[in-house]
């Protein structure tokens, strides 16, 4: 290592004094002005990172569905999967090392990690619209060059094609070829052969409104549409010719103020749906004939898929397991309906694609999705591999049905919850199951429910177990939530501390939305009393939005 040259190239991306930054849930996020030093030393990490694990490492610039004047950083590990949790704190402790300290920080990581230095290093890089993304993305490549890794700028990509990307490259082409062509080919190619087998394919032509949160979805759903234009015809909105970006739209302002996004004229019984700004989460949603709206979130699509891949291998009589997995935010009616009617097994999580990502790993078919829209499914090899062989022995019907989970296998983004995936595989189910929008949100009602957000001094006082269900410190919040539950019908409610801002995050549902309003408002009173709140007590819910 020229720690010479690291410290005089470092110079130039200088870390303000002072400033901590916490490798969180989905990387570092923070305001783009702050985050050029953290970018460069992003860069000299993957380089570590990837000599370490002798592949090829991803760096994601993007703040997601986070303001525009924001922005981020995340890397990604060989098989497209989110950084393992010790590189994680290794992230941590470089970025906030002051400048003189930064080289040695960085020697002291490659000895703890056993790091062979001689060994080469290659890292992939994709960015989001941001306007302070391509400038960010050039520090990056700055840390990565003077540590002589090898890179390959992809420019503007959706973080799910990037972890594509880096996917495809560590299994040498197997998983597919790693551009933009490829991923554009492999998806459309499994979502013609899919709808194909539809019933009534071609008499109705399928068409659905997009909004793209003034994003990178736009671009690359532009780039995919030419691919599948027989099949289906999307309308892009808000793609990013006038708006700002996430600003009115996109999926997390559809989720958390339940209305359509600006810019989206709904007629009645409309299929509908949004991204995010960086394209790893989806929400559909309709107005019903009386202008109400109705918002189907990532639990509806779980079941939707699960129900569809359940048929299917009933149909080819396979055993193979399924499991879905969710966090505490799953509405309990979708739970229930999951394991009660459809009889397939659900497992809780933490919040955070990865330990979603990471439960699901263990079933055959694992079906995983936050209620916020991030989700995809995985097979375990040897369930590709047996569907594979199926597809080539069976007869008939049972082949057919063989056919079209290899190609449900094809078209999910097996690296990363993928909006552009999920879509074509929701498109592609209800072509094949001739069901409405409608008729997709009739599966269940959702129980009404509302979050909120406690600001406290410290919120990490709050600590949580099962999934974060349960309160463990501070001592008594877990008892007055047990309590205020048990004043209300088919009611839940629990708290956790954010990993993304500085706020606690407070869940309830009940019979009513106003009885969730009120036990949400109770539960963030004991919150504020128990934990440390700062600033006015929480109000009522009067006018939510
Ligand atoms: C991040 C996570 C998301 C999670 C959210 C929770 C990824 C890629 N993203 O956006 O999965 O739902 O954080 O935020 O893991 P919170 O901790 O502020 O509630
Ligand atoms: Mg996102």
């Amino acid at each position: 290592m020229d720690l010479d040259a690291i410290t005089k190239y470092s110079a130039l991306h200088a870390k303000p004094d002072g400033l901590v930054l916490q490798y969180g849930t989905a990387g570092f996020r923070t305001k783009a002005e702050h985050l050029d030093h953290v970018m460069f030393r992003m860069g000299l990490l993957a380089v570590l990172r990837s000599k370490q694990t002798k592949s090829t490492i991803g760096v994601m610039v993007t703040a997601s569905h986070n303001p525009e004047e924001d922005n981020g950083v995340k890397l990604v590990d060989p098989l497209g999967e989110m950084l393992a949790p010790s590189w994680e704190e290794h992230a941590t402790c470089l970025a906030n090392a002051e400048e003189q300290d930064m080289p040695r920080v960085l020697m002291d990581i490659s000895v703890k990690a056993a790091v062979n230095l001689q060994q080469d290093a290659f890292v992939v890089i994709g960015r989001d619209t941001r306007p302070s993304s391509e400038k960010l993305s050039q520090s990056v490549i700055d840390g990565v060059t003077v540590l002589e890794g090898q890179f390959h700028d992809y420019g503007l990509l959706t973080t799910p094609q990037l972890h594509y990307m880096v996917y495809c490259r560590n299994t040498s082409g197997q998983y597919g070829k790693a551009t933009i062509e490829g991923y554009c080919q492999k998806l459309s190619k499994a979502f013609t052969e899919l709808t194909k087998q539809a019933f009534c394919s071609g008499d109705e032509y399928r068409s659905l409104k997009v909004d793209c949160a003034n994003g990178i979805g736009a671009l690359k759903l532009r780039e995919m549409e030419h691919y599948i234009s027989q099949e289906l015809s999307v309308q892009l909105l808000n793609d990013g010719t006038k708006g700002k970006l996430n600003h009115l739209c996109g999926a997390d302002f559809v989720k958390s103020h339940q209305k359509p996004p600006q810019g989206m004229e709904m007629k009645p019984n409309e299929r509908c749906c949004s991204f995010d700004g960086d394209a790893d989460r989806i929400v559909y949603y309709y107005l019903d004939v009386d202008g109400h709206f109705h918002l189907i979130d990532g639990d509806k699509i779980a079941t939707l898929i699960s129900s569809f891949l359940k048929e299917l291998l009933l149909e080819i009589g396979e055993s193979l397991n399924i499991g879905v997995v969710q966090t505490a935010y799953a509405n309990g009616s979708s739970t229930r309906y999951l394991e009660e009617v459809m009889k397939v097994p659900v497992y809780c999580t933490k919040t955070g694609v990865k330990h979603l990502h990471h439960k699901a790993q263990e079933f055959d078919i694992g079906v995983y999705f936050e209620a916020n829209g991030h989700g995809t499914v995985l097979f375990s090899k040897a369930a590709e591999i047996r569907i594979k062989q199926l597809a080539k022995e069976l007869e008939d019907k049972k082949r057919k049905a063989a056919k079209m989970l290899e190609n449900v296998i094809d078209l999910f983004n097996q690296a990363a919850g993928d909006a552009i995936s999920d879509m074509l595989v929701i498109e592609a189910i209800l072509t094949l199951k001739g069901l409405t929008v409608q008729q997709w949100d009739a599966l269940y009602m959702d129980l009404p429910n509302r979050q909120l957000k406690v600001k406290v001094a410290d919120r990490q006082v709050i600590s949580t177990t099962d999934a974060e269900r349960q309160v463990v410190t501070p001592p008594g919040l877990q008892e007055a939530i047990n309590d205020l539950v048990k004043k209300y019908k088919l009611s839940r409610a629990f708290v956790r501390p954010s990993g993304t801002e500085d706020i606690v995050r407070v869940y309830a549902e009940a019979d009513s939305q106003e009885n969730a309003d009120s036990l949400a408002h109770a539960v963030s009173l004991a919150v504020f009393q128990l934990a440390g709140g700062v600033g006015e007590p929480p109000q009522p819910v009067s006018c939510p939005y």
